[in-house]
């Protein structure tokens, strides 16, 4: 059975002083590029946003980062401007090993969001990441990453859904935590049949 490591948005802007910081996102560093040696592939996704994309407070008048609002395919939280295509704050964490299989790129349409490595927010736009694996037989998947209860949460939810052999490495993740979203996303990834570690 073949596994990959799949490493989730490792970027500056999700680390500490970045535009998205998530709490000690930098910590995990250190024990994913420990992971990749003993992985049989090695994938790395990095959110990729054009520049006002619809994710994005500043595009909304009168709204503010962390706002909800209605899109065309459902609800979308707007975020601080993050991760935007060439900038640095996209650029994968300096110390993290960047020798991957994949690197896979997700959230580039200005218009939709894109959380899961899988599907892009209306849950049915494919990333093609799913044809990669089956083509390459890998059945067996380790997520690690940011953030825990969105991109991480998002991408083993889709991957179970999608019949993988699915763990999470918690201690290898970190989380935005918005209004109980860590603690959803932890139920939601258990009753799925997602191993959490
Ligand atoms: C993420 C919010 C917006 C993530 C990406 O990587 O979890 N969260 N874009
Ligand atoms: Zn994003």
């Amino acid at each position: 059975m073949t596994q990959a490591l799949v490493v989730i948005d490792v970027q500056n802007d999700f680390c500490p002083g970045g535009a998205l910081a998530v709490a000690d996102g930098d910590r995990i560093v250190p024990g994913i590029n420990a992971l990749m040696a003993d992985a049989d592939a090695v994938i790395l996704t990095q959110d990729w946003h054009p520049a006002g994309h619809s994710s994005f407070a500043t595009s909304h008048d009168g709204k503010a980062p962390f706002d909800l609002v209605e899109m065309p395919y459902g609800p979308q939280v707007l975020w601080p401007d993050h991760c935007v295509q060439g900038s640095q704050g996209a650029a994968f964490h300096p110390d993290l090993r960047v020798d991957a299989d994949l690197i896979l790129r997700k959230g580039f349409r200005g218009g939709i969001d894109s959380y899961s490595a899988f599907f892009e927010n209306d849950q049915s736009t494919p990333t093609g990441l799913e044809g990669y694996l089956r083509t390459r037989g890998i059945s067996q998947l380790t997520l690690v990453g940011l953030a825990t209860d969105f991109c991480v949460a998002y991408s083993a939810l889709d991957a179970a859904r999608l019949g993988f052999d699915v763990t999470v490495r918690l201690d290898l993740c970190r989380a935005i935590d918005l209004d109980g979203s860590l603690a959803a996303a932890r139920n939601q990834m258990t009753g799925a049949g997602v191993t959490l570690i």
